[in-house]
């Protein structure tokens, strides 16, 4: 997946807006997950997965932490999610089919907050930027 100069642009057009609410947007997008996608839930048997739970707004954050390392190191997703992509691999081994889920809800989050701004350019956009993440987190698996 390439993406272009423009898609490049438009991620962090909407990184510019989602940075400031790294904590709500990272809780919602799980929640959503868990919720739509139960499957998902088996990898946090040992969260506490009620509504508002402190460790899925505390993972949340850790996850749109990591994408927003992904969007400042764009033209190098790769080696800039490199440990990640080891522990993906070795340690958490989460099925590939479960980033397009997470993938999915986050998309849902950035369009209910910022509908302007999700435009179908956009949405193509960030759909290719959070698959590149999700080939990069699943590609050390074999
Ligand atoms: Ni993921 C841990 C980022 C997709 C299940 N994950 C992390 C951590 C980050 C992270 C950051 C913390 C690592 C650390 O502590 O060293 N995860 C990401 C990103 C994506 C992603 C950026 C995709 C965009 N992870 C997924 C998916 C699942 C998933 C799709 C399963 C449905 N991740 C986990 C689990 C952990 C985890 C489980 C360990 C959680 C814990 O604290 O026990």
């Amino acid at each position: 997946m390439v993406l272009s100069s423009a898609d490049k642009t438009n991620v962090k057009a909407v990184w510019s807006k989602v940075q400031g609410h790294l904590d709500d947007y990272g809780a919602e997008t799980l929640e959503r997950m868990f919720s739509v996608f139960p499957q998902t839930k088996t990898y946090f048997s040992h969260f506490d997965m009620h509504h508002g739970s402190t460790q899925i707004r505390s993972h949340g954050k850790k996850v749109m932490l990591a994408l927003g390392e992904a969007v400042s190191h764009i033209d190098d997703i790769a080696t800039a999610l490199s440990a990640l992509s080891d522990k993906h691999a070795q340690i958490l081994r989460v099925d590939p089919v479960n980033f397009k889920l997470l993938s999915h809800c986050f998309l849902v989050v950035v369009a209910s907050h910022y509908p302007a701004l999700f435009t179908p350019d956009v949405h193509v956009s960030l759909d290719k930027f959070l698959g590149t993440v999700a080939t990069v987190l699943t590609s050390k698996y074999r």
